[in-house]
């Protein structure tokens, strides 16, 4: 299989490369792409040296298959030129996923709707991932009604230049600053710009890419987004209501059960997923299972994951593995 990897060179990019190797995904020939300031570079995939190319030298090799984690205005311009030419695109960005025309796959709630024709495919944003991982399963048993959410979330989800800050900040050094405030010792309530309602589009992206996924245009959801001095995951408080009672047992039960879920759940052993834990990791941790006692069918949880695996890269990579299992590529 022909892959290219459009950002091959930034931290998304990078993590893909990685995900693409330990999960030994069948790349037989690797197109690492980059903006024009990266080609040339050497990229080392599998013991094996590849040149960066660029977008239009890419588009030119006709991939199989291009994950793009390279920022919404690229993949606007490119994704519909790699498409033309027969690659199927699994794009990272906010660009498509909105769009009622794509698909917004989590491979393990809704990769069963792909077919051949879905040549552009949208990857979700990583706080909305590792959410419904967690609220799919509960979703189809109990119903949700509402999801008051409020995330934690690691400076690696803003970029390099964030990871950067947090690192002079915490050495005392100057430097580029990727947030309008200090971010060691701090948290900010602002991921992303701001929309007109006030809310955040990252906020906003929880509301609408959750009820998008679920299928379900009637969950309400409510969302406030916070920046912490993290770098290994993202972590969410999330209170669920349902329509209907249910059984917190049971709850427990189907979270250990659901694939691509660990249930970390043991106040008496102080067991609890945080993001020191899931860093590094594909899989989505849920603990601080507990009822909320202020309101009926209420149920409070705490989900963590690394933003750039499940959150990202893994998930795109995952998503490229469901359509070379069913022959959709
Ligand atoms: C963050 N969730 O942590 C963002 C990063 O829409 O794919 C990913 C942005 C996106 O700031």
């Amino acid at each position: 299989m022909k892959v290219a990897v459009v950002g091959a060179t930034g931290m998304v990019g990078e993590v893909m490369l990685k995900v693409l190797q330990e999960r030994n995904f069948p790349v037989d020939e690797l197109i690492p792409v980059a903006s024009e300031k990266s080609v040339g570079k050497t990229i080392t995939f599998k013991d094996k040296d590849y040149s960066v190319v660029g977008l239009a030298t890419a588009v030119g090799l006709k991939p199989d298959i291009a994950l793009f984690s390279a920022g919404g205005s690229t993949s606007l311009e490119w994704a519909p030129k790699f498409a033309e030419v027969g690659t199927t695109v699994i794009d990272n960005s906010s660009a498509w996923r909105m769009d009622q025309t794509k698909k917004l796959i989590v491979p393990e709630i809704n990769a069963n709707t792909l077919t051949k024709n879905d040549k552009i495919i949208a990857n979700p944003n990583c706080s909305t991932i590792q959410m419904v991982m967690a609220l799919a399963p509960l979703h189809e048993k109990y119903t949700i009604k509402r999801i008051v959410v409020s995330t934690y979330q690691s400076v690696s989800g803003t970029g390099v230049k964030a990871v950067q800050q947090l690192e002079n900040e915490m050495q005392g050094t100057k430097g580029d600053m990727a947030y309008p405030y200090q971010i060691h010792r701090n948290a900010i309530p602002h991921c992303d710009v701001f929309e007109d309602n006030g809310y955040t589009k990252e906020e906003m992206k929880l509301v609408r890419e959750t009820q998008k996924i679920l299928n379900d245009k009637t969950i309400a959801v409510t969302a406030t987004a916070v920046r912490i001095p993290t770098s290994g995951g993202h972590s969410e408080s999330v209170n669920i209501q349902f329509e209907n009672d249910y059984n917190i047992e049971d709850v427990k039960h189907i979270l250990s059960q659901t694939k691509g879920v660990i249930l970390q759940d043991n106040p008496s052993s102080n067991t609890y997923p945080m993001a020191i834990h899931a860093h590094g990791k594909d899989d989505v941790f849920v603990g601080r299972l507990r009822r909320d006692e202020s309101l009926p069918n209420t149920l409070n949880m705490w989900i963590v994951a690394d933003n750039l695996r499940k959150g990202a890269a893994t998930n795109t990579v995952q998503i490229a593995e469901f359509l070379k299992n069913q022959a959709l590529i």
